[in-house]
């Protein structure tokens, strides 16, 4: 993924990725093990399915803020999820034009947690006192690449942050890490033979020592069978609470996915399949699953 820095949008999607790959250390991990088996010969021949976004579903803040920003790069906003058990709420949204990464956008539904949880949330949330996407002038790619990048609440305690993991996975992962990109997708159709099924990649994926998801299998497959994906498990790192206690928490992870082409376009020529042609948008069971790459039953379990 890389783009021509000629406008907002490709500004900001280079800032967001350049961020996530210092910080994430399987997407290097993983390029470079394509590059050397020559499965790609850059960065930029990986292409990106989709990226995704984690938010508080609190007044000024959640989706209704968050989308602003791509909406206004002619991002489409397009359906919507609920995910009962996790508190969630979420919608994807299709890119202006080929070759840019769908956007997947979630939130917590804060008012669903006990009142202990919802008071640390609040206690960080309501200095908010109007949506900080207003303020911002989306023309202008370098001030919303730092915005994405700039704390809008202050550090919490790590008591805090165990009360909160402890109920809620997501609300510790957002409250510490916020905007920070949480996922892009490799697109594995678009890999060569021998990599372009999820099978194939997973298994070079442990060869490579890269610890995969297992919640609910290692391929999450949509009922029409057409969307299938799996994922990393977040490493940890160390993260410094406002009490000046230092805990290991999770990062980011990446995702794979493999969309394969619609039954009305399988007569097609390989050549000429487009990435229109395949399935399109999400699965909630899939996404339910892959959610749980942040959390510590994936990461501590084996
Ligand atoms: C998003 C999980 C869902 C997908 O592709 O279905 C997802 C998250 O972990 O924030 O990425
Ligand atoms: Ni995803």
């Amino acid at each position: 993924m890389h783009f021509e820095e000629n406008n907002p949008l490709d500004i900001v999607l280079n800032d967001l990725f350049e961020h996530y790959r210092q910080n994430v250390a399987d997407v290097d991990k993983i390029t470079n093990a394509l590059l050397e088996k020559g499965v790609v010969s850059s960065q930029d021949d990986i292409v990106n399915d989709h990226i995704a976004f984690r938010t508080l579903g609190v007044p000024n803040l959640g989706i209704a803020s968050f989308e602003k920003i791509f909406l206004a790069y002619g991002y489409q906003k397009r359906d919507y999820f609920h995910f009962e058990g996790k508190k969630l709420n979420a919608y994807w949204y299709s890119p202006p034009k080929e070759g840019y990464p769908r956007i997947f956008v979630s939130e917590l539904r804060v008012h669903e947690l006990s009142k202990e949880a919802q008071d640390i949330i609040y206690k960080y949330t309501n200095p908010i006192t109007s949506d900080p996407v207003d303020d911002l002038d989306l023309s202008n790619g370098e001030e919303v690449a730092a915005f994405l990048q700039k704390p809008l609440w202050g550090l919490p305690t790590s008591e805090e942050y165990q009360t909160l993991l402890n109920e809620s996975e997501y609300a510790a992962w957002v409250i510490y890490n916020r905007y920070y990109l949480n996922h892009y997708t490799i697109s594995i159709h678009e890999l060569k033979e021998g990599y372009n099924t999820l099978e194939a990649f997973n298994d070079f994926l442990v060869s490579i020592g890269v610890k995969l998801n297992n919640s609910g299998g290692l391929i999450k497959t949509s009922a029409d069978g057409l969307l299938r994906q799996s994922s990393t498990v977040s490493a940890l790192y160390d993260a410094t609470f406002a009490d000046g206690k230092t805990l290991e928490i999770a990062g980011s992870y990446v995702e794979f996915a493999e969309r394969s082409v619609l039954p009305e376009f399988r007569h097609l020529p390989k050549d000429q399949i487009r990435p229109s042609h395949r399935r399109d948008g999400f699965e909630t069971n899939n996404a339910d699953k892959i959610f749980e790459s942040t959390y510590t039953s994936q990461i501590k379990g084996s």
